[in-house]
């Protein structure tokens, strides 16, 4: 599947063995770690993230990263060159936050297209600890995606089990 300028791509596999320029974390508004692919990111890339979330929230992000907006870091010694942090909606039956969900995808979009980042390598943001159903997470996540002008090369989604492999392949088609 294609995107107007690069392609859209969805493996099985872990986030952070993805030789990309950006990869996307699903964090929480803290900055500062947690469990999932957070804590996976944190433990591989090492103190540096750390490091450069803490300066974040010391200067712009003082109450932390609101739901829906993205910011990036050092990937420090992960493959990739930098990390960018979104934070996902929690899923709630009375309330529907999917534009948040999908505000995810575009804002860290948006900052690797002025990272320059030519390759992006996303998880299924809000569908684990956070508690959103896979299959509207999928179309919420590949919907978007496809919707964003970028000039990146590559978008990958990095699904950890086949699950959400075979959830997200389905809305590639
Ligand atoms: N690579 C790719 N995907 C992964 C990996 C990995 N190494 N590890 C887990 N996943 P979650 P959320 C998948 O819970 O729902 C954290 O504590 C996982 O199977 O990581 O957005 C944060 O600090 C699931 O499909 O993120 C927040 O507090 C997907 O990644 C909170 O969890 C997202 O699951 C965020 O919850």
């Amino acid at each position: 599947m294609s995107t107007a300028k690069g392609k859209l791509t969805v493996i099985k596999g872990d986030i952070t063995d993805q030789d990309v320029d950006a990869i996307v974390n699903a964090a929480n508004s803290s900055l500062l770690g947690g469990g999932g692919v957070d804590g996976a990111i944190h433990r591989r890339g090492g103190p540096r993230i750390l490091e450069e979330c803490r300066a974040l929230r010391a200067s712009r992000y003082g109450r932390g990263l609101p739901t829906g907006q993205a910011v990036a870091t050092t990937a420090g010694d992960l493959p990739a060159r930098w990390v960018i942090h979104t934070v996902g909606p929690v899923y709630s039956r009375e309330e529907d936050r999917s534009a948040l969900l999908a505000s995810c995808y575009r804002e860290s979009l948006g900052v690797a297209e002025g990272l320059g980042a030519r390759t992006v390598a996303f998880p299924a943001i809000s569908t684990g600890v956070y508690g959103w159903p896979l299959e509207d997470g999928a179309r919420i996540a590949v919907e978007t995606v496809r919707s964003v002008a970028t000039s990146a090369e590559e978008v990958r989604f990095v699904l950890f089990d086949e699950r959400a492999y075979a959830a997200f392949a389905a809305q590639l088609g």
